[in-house]
């Protein structure tokens, strides 16, 4: 059985392949020959996350699934959202010349926004869209958290070294992969798509 996972990241794919098993085979972007950029134009997580599964189905006719991942913060009506990555760019006009440079920037320009509040409720989330002979079936994954007034933490990538997941008293930075993996939006949202199809191996080819 297989089934496209609309990514480039290799590390994606291998993450999905392990918990899937044996059953399916995993292709991703560059099996398909496929080394475009998917234009990620939508305001919400579920709309990218569909358009990249739509985008890949139209143009091959394939099984497959895509996910899109953003963290929320309530103060700031849920964003930086599907703007995450590339936060401190929107609205600024700068372009930074490495992803640690613009990981910081990121990180800083969320933490100035939030100086000297209280209220730092945060969620990370995650959203796949999986197409099965054109039908569409979602899986979302969340974590709750709050933004800490400083950095803490050498681990993860992102905004990990200021989210601390609640009922917990360190950052994502401040955890190891295994111990972020048991209560990451990720790993919950893919953890849904594995039992599904899983269970519904009848829907596949
Ligand atoms: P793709 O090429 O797969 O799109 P990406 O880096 O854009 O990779 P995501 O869509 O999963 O990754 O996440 C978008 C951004 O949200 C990501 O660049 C981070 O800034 C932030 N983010 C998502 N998950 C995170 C996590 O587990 N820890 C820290 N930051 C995270």
């Amino acid at each position: 059985m297989e089934l496209v996972f609309v990514t480039g990241n290799i590390d994606k794919v291998r993450e999905i392949d392990h918990l899937l098993g044996e059953n399916f085979k995993i292709k991703y972007l560059k099996d398909l020959g496929f080394d475009e950029e998917i234009p990620e134009i939508y305001p919400t997580l579920e709309e990218n996350a569909s358009a990249k599964a739509f985008y890949i189905y139209e143009r091959f006719k394939v099984d497959c699934f895509a996910d899109d991942s953003g963290l929320e913060v309530e103060y700031l009506n849920n964003q930086p959202g599907v703007y995450s990555a590339r936060f401190a760019e929107i609205e600024e006009n700068i372009k930074f010349s490495s992803k640690k440079a613009l990981t910081e920037a990121n990180i800083e320009k969320l933490l100035s926004l939030l100086k000297g509040k209280d209220f730092r409720k945060a969620r990370f989330r995650t959203v796949i869209s999986l197409l099965l002979g054109g039908e569409e079936y979602r899986f979302e994954g969340a974590v709750e958290g709050e933004i800490t007034e400083e950095k803490r933490g050498e681990e993860g990538f992102g905004y990990d070294p200021v989210f601390v997941p609640a009922g917990y008293g360190k950052t994502f930075a401040q955890m190891s992969l295994d111990e972020k993996n048991k209560i990451s939006h990720r790993s919950i949202a893919f953890g849904k798509l594995v039992e599904f199809l899983s269970n519904r191996q009848d829907l596949l080819k």
